[in-house]
């Protein structure tokens, strides 16, 4: 590397820290620009979320969405509404720490043209996404992380601050009293937004952010930030979110194998339901007991169907089309205790 300078490391790539993308430092407001674009007719814009929080994240992608608004625009500004809300302890602002105290935050973006950003072990910043954004429209590169992805979030303006509310700190200082890290299945310990998409000009687009297990390790990185596990988008095929246990998503490869899944003729549920087997598969295989695990996945295709299914019950995620507007779907699960 030595001598090779920056033009030799594709740095002379990097977009300009001002003006270049306007919609990368706030996805919400350059979506109204891009909302220009009337609805075609027979258009049928889509979006999936994960969890119950996932209607409000639907609303706000929504709006965006019905005025014709960029899938990806859509996803990005839902996803940021759950960021930016201190109640939401799962991403962003007010997500519960690492067993450290430091909350670190991952995330994921994919659009219609293969283009992907990533970043994981975020501190400060509590726009994960538009940040993942900017590693993909900005940056030569795919993935940021820890101190890197601190230092590019500076050059490009974004905002920092303390992500530890005082409520996600005191729930840390409970734990701290047993500090036994045992993460719980579903919402309980659950909240990671996912939002897939796809526009009235039939493009798909995924995001995916959280601030990961909560009392992680200091490091850890689960499978949100992390393309073809997290979130895949494929533009031929369709665009799939997980949630659960990063590390058995992970294990799986999940949401590029639900994709591949849909590629081979399966229906989105059925793609999510052989994932959710097959992890349920693996754990088996490894003497695990899946009732103390949680993997999920969402999936959209690039005609607008969709499905989910989960490892074990609990897994609910929201959809919202022209037709029968915004609701709350129970996923099938591949295994319970029962
Ligand atoms: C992770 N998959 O970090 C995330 C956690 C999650 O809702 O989905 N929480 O492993």
């Amino acid at each position: 590397m030595q001598g090779q300078g920056l033009l030799g490391l594709g740095l002379a790539m990097v977009w300009p820290a001002q003006g270049a993308s306007e919609s990368a430092k706030n996805p919400a407001e350059s979506a109204k620009g891009a909302a220009a674009e009337p609805l075609k007719a027979g258009a049928t814009p889509l979006v999936l979320s994960t969890w119950d929080y996932g209607l409000r994240t639907n609303e706000v992608a929504w709006r965006l969405l019905s005025q014709g608004g960029t899938a990806l625009d859509a996803v990005l500004a839902g996803a940021e509404f759950a960021e930016m809300d201190p109640e939401n302890a799962y991403v962003g602002l007010g997500g519960f720490p690492d067993r450290d105290g430091i909350v670190t935050l991952d995330a994921s973006v994919m659009d219609h043209g293969y283009n992907m950003g990533m970043v994981a072990g975020l501190e400060q910043v509590p726009r994960a996404a538009a940040l993942a954004r900017a590693v993909m429209e900005r940056t030569p590169h795919t993935l940021l992380v820890g101190d890197g992805a601190l230092q590019f979030a500076k050059e490009q303006g974004f905002e920092t601050m303390n992500l530890l509310t005082p409520s996600s700190e005191a729930a840390w200082k409970r734990w701290l009293e047993t500090s036994r890290y045992l993460p719980g299945v579903n919402v309980e310990n659950h909240d990671t937004m996912g939002l897939v998409g796809l526009d009235a000009q039939g493009r798909l687009a995924g995001v995916c952010t959280t601030s990961g297990m909560a009392y992680k390790m200091h490091g850890r990185v689960g499978d949100t930030p992390l393309i073809g596990s997290g979130l895949y988008v494929d533009p031929e095929v369709g665009a799939v979110a997980a949630t659960g246990h990063g590390e058995e998503i992970v294990r799986a490869g999940g949401s590029l194998l639900v994709v591949e899944g849909m590629r081979r003729g399966l229906d989105p549920e059925e793609a999510c339901r052989q994932v959710a087997q097959r992890v349920l598969l693996q754990l088996r295989h490894r003497g695990k007991d899946p009732a103390l695990y949680q993997a999920c996945f969402m999936a959209l295709t690039k005609d607008g169907q969709y499905g989910a299914c989960a490892l074990q019950p609990g897994f609910t995620y929201a959809v919202q089309d022209t037709e029968q507007g915004n609701r709350l779907l129970q996923a099938p699960h591949v295994w319970s205790k029962l």
